[in-house]
């Protein structure tokens, strides 16, 4: 590849422009050029000062993450950026978009640091289960302080310019181009007779209780260590002289890249990029959508209009009445309120949004111009085929319909229009304004340029899309299904729900599936029991989650469900009318005990082997693809990757003789995936399957 690092003169100053699209990531090559270059600037008559700054959208979005877990190439990244510190030249890192990680270690390796108010910096490895490996967990904490150091290594959040010029760690926020800000910055550097400021040589800041903020952090992370261990890392800043604190840091670096939470943070970021960015999608150029239609203004469909005001759509909510429109505005006025207050849209583009994007109505008419509807109504088939037959009939010439169903058969709803090429399943997560998840779900007739729309109004929402096949419950809600089977199960065998809870937020889920039983609602669930048994698919009899609901326990909103709400959410006392029902139902099952590990193997086997089934079957295109649904549909932990991440961690082949002893019992629920089978048997992983 040419050089990715130009050389320019200007007068006295040298400029260093760092050009490795996309975002300037600090490959080998940006490495060497670095060196080269600095080399270059030194030799040259008459330079006095150099200026680093990034071509593109950024300065430096960190360390090339393509090339983790390869050997190591030289140079690496601490002997570059302690080069550029011992320059004899001013160095002046002239900065825009964003400096992360690596980024901001080289800024914080020069003397100075100038930025646009559009900058943003931070240290958010610890997205990727590491801690700052080149030198900012011993800068940061010179410039900025202990306190704003620990908050950026252990959140990764972005910190814009002001904010980072206020801790001091960016000298001056000026508006300009990038380029010819940094040379005038230098050049006055160079009038003032300024100095070199190499930030090794500042002062250690104060201490603070280490083991105390550690605990706190260990303890916020809910099983992730990397945010506890940057504390140890800044600590050696400040108790330890410079170059043994980088020693210290490397140590901690190196720790973490060996780790499995590494492996799984890694794979969950290049899963984030991948699982939206299909093959089959390549060159397919989607249809324009700027108004679409929301039917139904219940939690859902207001949320869903919600974020598509957020995107900057148009849309016109439908509802029944005048009444219910109102309260569907009421709703979606609500949410953006709460956007307000978090500071993402101004009060003019709130006022701009409610006064003119959204548009509510009772007619179906309201429709015909819309480029896209979502309707979210009752779950019910028979009201899903009587909405799409007058969308047929009253949407224009290549709208796209779409169902956010969360389990019904989006074939089946195309097959009641004129048009099932423009039918799709979107399957928003509540609240929709709020989760990143969006399956994609596609009928077998869906014309490929509506699939790209559908992805591509995900990526407008800012959503994670998901492409997913017709089957009941789709991709996450069917495999939901299997595993709280598995969870019903561990309860009649002898395991109680607040034991399987504490085991699974133990393995890091923020809540054990009682406790989002209890947060959903209880009856809920009655109803689809209730409905199934009416159906005739569900044997009669009411098990001991019936009795808790007919005796009014429904969870939260009632203050008693499995746990006893009366001392506050957080409290979570299980509730002693419980148990006693189990055990009723538990009355001739075979009884064992379970440890917290037996409980995280038996859960997570029936959440793996149902994910290889719908991987198998097409359900989803690739493991990452139900990574990535779980990941961000239903709490997994990202430190471990995903289930199937997880699984190929753990071993395949233990998983397999696992799911094999428990279908002993109960071979029906257990039945081994062939994927996983034929995986075992050629010694692959999932992973393998990625690709
Ligand atoms: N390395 C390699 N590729 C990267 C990359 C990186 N650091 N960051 C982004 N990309 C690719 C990404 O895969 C995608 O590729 C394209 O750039 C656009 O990304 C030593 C060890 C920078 C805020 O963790 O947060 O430094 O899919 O779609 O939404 O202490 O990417 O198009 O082929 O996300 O505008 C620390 C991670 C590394 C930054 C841009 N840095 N990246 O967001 O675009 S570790 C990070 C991001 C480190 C040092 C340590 C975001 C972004 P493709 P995108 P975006």
């Amino acid at each position: 590849m040419s050089d990715p690092i130009a050389y320019e003169r200007d007068g006295d100053v040298a400029v260093l422009t760092i050009n490795n699209p996309p975002v300037n990531a600090l490959s080998q090559a940006v490495r060497q050029g670095l060196m080269t270059r600095m080399d270059q600037a030194e030799g040259d008559a008459g330079v006095k000062a150099v200026v680093i700054v990034g071509e593109g959208r950024a300065f430096i979005a960190g360390a090339d993450i393509t090339e983790f877990g390869k050997p190591p190439m030289e140079p690496s990244l601490p002997d570059v950026i302690d080069r550029i510190e011992a320059s004899p030249l001013i160095v002046v890192a002239a900065m825009h978009g964003v400096s992360l990680g690596g980024g901001l270690e080289v800024a914080l390796g020069c003397h100075y640091r100038i930025a646009v108010p559009s900058a943003r910096i931070g240290l958010p490895e610890v997205h990727l289960g590491l801690i700052p490996g080149a030198g900012g967990t011993q800068r940061l904490p010179r410039v900025a302080g202990v306190q704003a150091a620990i908050d950026m290594a252990t959140t990764g959040r972005h910190v814009k310019a002001d904010e980072a010029h206020k801790m001091g760690a960016i000298d001056v926020v000026q508006d300009g181009d990038p380029t010819e800000l940094g040379i005038a910055y230098a050049q006055k550097l160079l009038d003032d007779g300024a100095a070199r400021r190499p930030v090794s040589e500042m002062p250690a800041p104060e201490g603070i209780d280490w083991d105390a903020t550690y605990d706190a952090v260990l303890a916020r992370g809910r099983g992730q260590i990397a945010p506890a261990k940057a504390v140890r890392a800044v600590q050696a800043s400040v108790e330890k002289p410079f170059a043994e604190g980088l020693l210290a840091e490397r140590d901690i670096f190196i720790e973490l890249m060996n780790t499995d939470q590494r492996k799984g943070m890694i794979h969950a970021f290049f899963s984030e990029h991948a699982v939206s960015n299909l093959p089959e999608l390549k060159g397919v150029d989607p249809r324009a959508v700027d108004h679409i239609g929301v039917i139904g203004g219940g939690t859902m469909g207001a949320g869903i209009a919600t974020a598509a005001l957020l995107s900057g759509l148009q849309v016109t909510m439908l509802e029944m009445s005048s009444e219910a429109g109102e309260a569907a505005r009421g709703r979606i006025g609500g949410n953006l309120a709460g956007a307000l207050k978090r500071g993402k849209i101004s009060q003019a583009q709130h006022d701009a949004i409610m006064d003119k994007a959204l548009q509510v109505s009772t007619d179906y008419a309201a429709l015909s111009d819309v480029d896209l509807v979502i309707e979210a109504v009752f779950e019910d088939m028979a009201v899903k085929k009587q909405v799409f037959t007058k969308l047929d009939d009253v949407c224009k010439q290549g709208a796209i319909l779409a169902s956010n169903t969360s389990y019904l058969d989006v074939n089946e709803i195309a097959a009641c229009t004129k048009r099932p090429e423009d039918v799709i399943g979107l399957h928003f997560f509540s609240p929709a304004h709020v989760m990143k998840l969006l399956e994609v779900v596609v009928p077998d007739k869906t014309a490929i340029d509506v699939v790209a729309t559908g992805f591509a109004l995900g990526k407008r929402l800012n959503k994670i899309s998901v492409r997913a096949g017709v089957c009941d419950g789709f991709i996450g809600n069917r495999i939901l299904s299997t595993y709280r089977q598995a969870a019903d199960q561990m309860v009649m065998q002898g395991a109680s729900p607040y034991d399987i809870d504490a085991a699974l937020e133990a393995f890091g889920f923020a809540m054990g599936p009682f406790a989002v039983a209890d947060l959903a609602g209880l009856d809920i669930g009655w109803a689809v029991r209730k409905r199934k048994r009416a159906e005739g698919t569900m044997p009669d009899g009411a098990t001991y989650a019936d009795k808790m609901c007919e005796a009014g326990n429904f969870g939260q909103k009632t203050g008693k469900g499995y746990y006893d709400y009366a001392a506050g959410a957080k409290a979570r006392v299980p509730n002693p009318d419980v148990m006693p029902l189990i055990e009723e139902d538990r009355a001739g099952t075979p009884q064992r005990t379970f440890t917290a590990d037996d409980i995280v193997r038996y859960y997570m086997a029936a959440m793996v082997n149902e994910s290889a089934k719908v991987v198998g079957e097409g359900i989803a295109r690739r493991p990452l693809d139900v990574d990535m649904t779980l990941l961000f549909g239903y709490g997994f932990p990202r430190y471990r990757g995903g289930p199937l991440k997880w699984a190929d961690i753990v071993g395949l082949d233990d998983l397999l003789g696992d799911i094999k002893s428990y279908a002993e019992t109960n071979p029906e629920f257990w039945a081994p995936a062939p994927l996983l089978e034929q995986l075992v048997a050629e010694g692959k992983t999932f992973d393998s399957l990625n690709s």
